[in-house]
This record gives C-alpha cells, structure tokens and sequence, in this order.
C-alpha cells in the first residue's frame, strides 16, 4: 500500500509522521490514508480508492472540495503574486463581507490560524479589563496556544494531553476550566474571583469534543455574567462561523459577544484565522491601539480570495436550510440503523456538523457524558466505513462534517454504508 510506504518515509522526516497530531490515525489504529486529491463530496487517496469525505479538511470546505467558484478565483488572482506584505484590495472586501454578515462588528483583523486568532481575544481582552485569568470550558478546542491547552479538547483528548507538557504553570494557572453547560459553575467561578476574570472564552457550539450544543439559557447566562463582571466574551466561532449560517452562532442566538473568532470557512480551504467585534474593543489592537499582533503572510490573497470565493457563493444560494436537512436526515438515518443493531448511541447535530457517541446516556452535554462514550466502538465503525468507502474523522472526539456538495445520493449512499459496516461489526 502506496499510503504505508509514505507513512514510513514521514516517520522518518517528521514527528509522528505527520503535521497534525489527530491525522495520524493513533486513536483509531492503522495507517493514515494519504490524500491524492478531492472533489465535490469525495476524496481519493494515493492507493486508487475513494471516500465519501466527512473530515472536509476539519469544517473549511463547506463547499466541498475543489468548488469551481473558488478554483476559478484563485487562478485569477494567482499569477499576480501571492504575498505581498502589504495591503491589498481583497483584505478590504473580506472585512466588509464579514462586517455585514455579524450586524456588531465594526473592525476585523485577519490572521492565519484559528489559534492566533483566539490567542489575540485573550491578548485583547486582559488588555482591555487590566484582568489575567480566562475561563472556558472543559474538552472546548481554542487552538493549540499555551492559555488553552488547559482542558483541551481535539488532539489534547485524543492523546489524552489536555494540559500539554511544556506550557509554564503561571500560564496554565490562569486558566479557569468548568464542564459545559454548566451556568452553577460559572456563577461559583465569578462568585469566587470574578474581578479577575479578563474573559470568558467559549465555542457557542462544542465542536472539537464531537458536537455538544448549548443548553437554553446557557450562552444568554455567559453573556449576564460577563457584563455583570466587566469580563469580555469570546466566542469562539472558527468552525460554525458561516457553517452554522450566514454569519455564526452569535448571529442566530442574538447574543452579541465582544469578540468572535473566526477560520475554516472563511478562508475556502486555505490557511487564514480572524477576530472581529466593536471598535472600542479592536481599536485596540496595533496600530490603532498598543495591543500588539502582527502577522507577515496575514491578509494574503489567496487566502482572501478564497474566503471571499466561497461567501459570495453562501450569500448568493444560502444553502443553509438544505445543509440542515441533510444533517438531519443522516443523523436520523445512522440513529436508526444503531437503534435496530442494538448499539445504544446518541447523534448530536448541527447544521452542516454531526457527531456520534457511543453511550448509554441519553444526552451528551458536557465532557463527562463525551467520555462515557466507546473509543473501542468507534475505531470499529470508523475502520468499517473506510472499507465501505466513507471517511470520518480519526478520532471520536473530532466533528464530521458536511458541505453542499453532500446532495441527497450522497447521503443516501452514506446511510447504505452505514448498513453495510454494521453487518460487519
Ligand atoms: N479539531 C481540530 C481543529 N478544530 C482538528 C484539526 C487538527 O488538529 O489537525
């Protein structure tokens, strides 16, 4: 096999033989599959086969891959250079694209990764209260920066590294870690040193522990608490930011945040990150304000024309309703075939995203439920599905994803998958 010959080569040249930690296929066992290429809904790896794709690059290609609107806006604007270090034209129109996707934001700045764009909301936002300490919650993912690798969700759940070695004990013991969902451990956290508490930094909707979504009351009870505290709220929006719906979590809940972090999605596939929010909260940031942050391939016009790509088609055919009937329907349709096999499970999904626990709780809704959830069972399923030609994520704490190019024979290709490998399993 092409992809094991590769993977031993990439030992050889790289940590773990890999650039990521969850792809290298540790929490599921065997070897990683090494991708040729993707299209639409598909992806085909060096060894000839091909997978309906529910990684989907971790939630950016929500158009699926390869979409001609984003091919044919990074053609143009390739051969005119693709790093300038200086402003262009394209950075301008992302901005403002954004701005009038969240009705709040007045300034947005554009970095590479969802990590830096979450590492500069805590900059900020201890800049802003003259407060150090942060709280999130436990098994949320905000980037690999040193503050959140506290609790972590992702890769730090996957290798059971949630609180990374090498992070300095003065930096971990500001950050505050409560479970999800839980508003009585906010209030305690506030009651017992809230005039410290800079921040308080939270995915409106758990995606990097599977998807957890949150209870009523829970993001409007963040947002009373941190106004009564002078604490500024993040939201982390890097995967639902426009995969949700046009804008994010923050625009549907009618919860305004004072900062959201955004990626994936705005980018069309290539690397970029933003913060956005008020001006008397960004302003801040250099040069306007002293807030320093700085990027040198920030902004670049690929991944600017990508982004922009991309949201000019979500705004053009807001395929939003669609996306969620498709989650829906799939969700029903594994529910149902787990239900008949026997194998207690609980999906939880949102637009566009879906995950599934192999638990016998009813809800999952916070880390703890997550974690009564079968490993074992997954990497059963996940192995089963490859060889039925559909991929999930490596790990059981990692979201699947849909796009639009996911129609409804594809899902109804993927529910016969499913019944397929639950023969087998
Ligand atoms: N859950 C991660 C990003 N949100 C997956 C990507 C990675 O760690 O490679």
């Amino acid at each position: 096999m092409k992809s094991e010959e590769l993977f031993e080569r990439a030992r050889r040249c790289m940590p773990g033989g890999v650039s990521s930690p969850v792809r290298a296929y540790r929490a599921v066992g065997g070897v990683p599959r090494f991708v040729e290429r993707g299209e639409g809904a598909y992806i085909f790896d060096v060894d000839g086969n091909r997978y309906i794709d529910y990684v989907l690059s971790y939630g950016p290609l929500i158009l699926g891959h390869v979409h001609p609107a984003v091919l044919k806006a990074l053609t143009e604007v390739l051969p005119k250079g693709t790093s300038f270090g200086a402003p262009t034209e394209l950075e301008v129109e992302l901005a403002e694209t954004i701005k009038a996707a969240f009705p709040f934001v007045e300034l947005v700045r554009f970095v590479n990764s969802g990590t830096e764009a979450t590492m500069t909301a805590v900059r900020l936002a201890r800049a802003r209260t003259g407060r150090e300490l942060i709280l999130k919650f436990e098994g949320c993912y905000h980037g690999h920066a040193d503050p959140f690798l506290v609790r972590a969700g992702s890769g730090g759940l996957t290798f059971n590294i949630p609180s990374s070695p090498g992070v300095p004990k003065g930096t971990a013991e500001c950050t505050l870690s409560v479970p999800y969902n839980d508003r009585d451990a906010v209030e305690e956290v506030f009651g017992r040193c809230g005039e410290d508490i800079a921040a308080v930094v939270v995915e409106p909707v758990a995606g990097n522990m599977g998807v957890v979504l949150p209870q009523e009351g829970f993001l409007e009870g963040l947002r009373s608490t941190t106004k009564e505290h002078g604490a500024l709220l993040i939201f982390d929006e890097v995967i639902t930011g426009f995969r949700v719906e046009f804008g994010g979590i923050s625009t549907r809940y009618n919860v305004e945040p004072d900062i959201i972090t955004l990626g994936k999605v705005i980018g069309g596939g290539l690397p970029v990150g933003a913060l956005c929010g008020r001006e008397e909260v960004m302003g801040l940031l250099a040069p306007q304000g002293k807030v320093y942050q700085a990027g040198t391939l920030s902004g670049n016009p690929l991944a600017m024309k990508a982004g922009l790509a991309t949201l000019e088609v979500l705004r053009k055919e807001m395929p939003y309703r669609t996306l969620r009937g498709r989650t829906e329907e799939l969700a029903d349709g594994v529910r149902e075939l787990f239900r008949r096999k026997g194998i207690p499970c609980v999906v939880n999904y949102e637009t566009g995203m879906f995950s599934i626990f192999f638990t016998e709780r009813e809800r999952v809704l916070d880390l703890e439920d997550v974690r009564t959830s079968s490993a074992e069972l997954y990497s059963k399923v996940f192995h089963a599905l490859l060889g039925e030609g559909v991929m999930l994520a490596p790990s059981p704490y990692e979201s699947a994803f849909l796009s639009t190019a996911h129609d409804g024979e594809v899902i109804e290709r993927t529910v016969e998958a499913f019944e397929r490998a639950l023969r087998r399993i």
